[in-house]
């Protein structure tokens, strides 16, 4: 009789033991894939979690940097690092100047545009107006 009982527990528990065993390994595959992921993105400016909400303007750090200076020729690779999208637009956001536009970028997602011309380029993002960010282009 106990040894039935017992039996009849074990199949149970390999029942529902075998599905969670398969969520946990799938679970942990997703996770290794986005930190692979990280190390292969590599972004000059980011955008970091949390900035789909006002406040990162206090801060100055809606784009990380929120100013960066290159050279003529140099290009720049922003990086959404967020969870909800983002874009990389030039000019303001009530003023936009159409020298580039990323569109909605995915988590995860780069926008990379290289600068010809020199000059001070203020950018924004079309889903939050909070976020602004500026390249400058220096003589190479
Ligand atoms: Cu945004």
């Amino acid at each position: 009789m106990e040894k039935k009982r017992i039996i009849i527990i074990s199949i149970i528990a390999l029942i529902i033991g075998i599905p969670l065993g398969i969520v946990f390994l799938s679970q942990n595959t997703v996770v290794q894939d986005v930190d692979d992921q990280k190390t292969i993105l590599k972004g000059d400016v980011i955008m970091s979690t949390k900035v789909s909400r006002p406040g990162c303007e206090k801060t100055d750090s809606c784009y990380t940097p929120s100013k960066i200076v290159i050279k003529q020729g140099d290009s720049v690779t922003w990086v959404n690092e967020d969870v909800a999208f983002h874009s990389v637009t030039s000019g303001y956001y009530d003023e936009p100047s159409e020298i580039f536009d990323s569109d909605y970028l995915d988590p995860e997602e780069s926008f990379t545009f290289i600068f010809e011309n020199v000059g001070t380029y203020d950018y924004f993002c079309t889903l939050h107006p909070w976020m602004k960010g500026q390249v400058i282009v220096e003589l190479s």
